[in-house]
């Protein structure tokens, strides 16, 4: 197997990590000033080195919030009826999902941009996190295992995230999320990696790859066994999938938030090449708009008016007497 191999990494990606890392542990070793403690969100939230520590060995970080639980109540209410049953039975098809139900759902949105899981994330990547995309899950997913970067990465590499929310409890009978500890710091896994041309059709090939992959190397498996309202942090290169539900007629109820990092570039590294890049312009959820327009927004506001110029006199009198 190679190492990742676009021209960005550095050649064995276990660096490209602990570069990144070295970063922010800079940025966060920093006398902070009080607009940095406000950015990284520690006004709200501080983690412990212990909890930043624990999040680079294992690459997730299960924080318990106690998110409200009428809040999560009203997200299962409002999401059932956007799923279809199967016919006939009492259960529902494994694999089902709402992306970005955010839009419809305010509900949705106010999990999505929790202010301590966005300080969470801040701290443990040492930049500030914005959730660009959301998916709802009525069962277990049993979804095959693999890693995020085979959807989404940056450059720098490894800037996104994902939040995992339990909206009721979870256990091993109604299909809790499995991972693999550490996983994260393998090297990212790319189409080229295996053999395949940057194409969706071959995701079933990569599934296959990485399945093989965790029995070779005899990771051990865990299980996200989490309460009612518990979040897990996971990075982007954590292989996980979905957990067995052996208990149909248990529902299992879960949000997941995807995050990515401010001042990155964003690619989908399945559709790319060394050669082409396809890059991606992620919805910034808090701001209703593409990320990155609303920095294109800001330099389109108009210059500030020249002191002295016919412009700044008409504006002062104009303050002085309104007409
Ligand atoms: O919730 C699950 O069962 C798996 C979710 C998952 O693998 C994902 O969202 O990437």
């Amino acid at each position: 197997m190679h190492p990742v191999i676009f021209k960005w990494h550095i050649a064995d990606d276990w660096q490209s990590y602990a570069g990144w890392r070295h970063s922010a542990q800079i940025e966060l070793s920093e006398t902070l000033n009080q607009n940095k403690i406000n950015d990284l969100g520690m006004n709200i939230l501080k983690l412990t080195d212990q909890q930043i520590a624990s999040f680079q060995q294992d690459g997730y970080l299960v924080l318990d919030f106690s998110l409200d639980s009428a809040l999560l109540d009203d997200i299962i209410h409002t999401t059932e009826p956007h799923y279809q049953k199967k016919e006939n039975s009492d259960s529902y098809f494994h694999g089902l999902r709402i992306q970005d139900a955010w839009r419809m759902l305010p509900q949705v949105r106010s999990v999505a941009l929790e202010p301590r899981i966005l300080a969470a994330l801040n701290q443990l990547f040492g930049r500030k996190a914005f959730a660009f995309q959301t998916l709802n899950f009525p069962t277990g997913t049993e979804q095959k295992i693999h890693s995020d970067t085979i959807h989404f990465n940056s450059k720098p590499a490894g800037f996104m995230a994902g939040a995992w929310v339990a909206l009721e409890d979870v256990d091993e009978q109604n299909g809790a999320l499995l991972y693999y500890p550490g996983s994260h710091l393998l090297p990212e896994i790319t189409m080229q990696d295996i053999g395949f041309p940057p194409l969706t059709n071959h995701y079933r090939d990569y599934e296959n790859y990485m399945q093989q992959l965790v029995k070779d190397k005899q990771l051990t498996p865990a299980r996200g066994v989490l309460k009612k309202g518990q979040v897990l942090l996971w990075h982007a290169n954590l292989l996980h999938g979905g957990g067995s539900h052996p208990d149909k007629s248990r529902t299992r109820h879960s949000q997941v938030t995807h995050y990515f990092f401010e001042n990155c570039q964003y690619y989908t590294p399945m559709l790319s090449s060394p050669e082409k890049i396809f890059l991606r312009k992620p919805f910034q959820i808090s701001a209703g708009m593409p990320y990155g327009d609303l920095q294109s927004y800001k330099f389109l506001q108009p210059p500030a008016v020249k002191p002295g110029s016919w412009l700044y006199w008409q504006q002062k009198l104009h303050k002085l007497w309104p007409f």
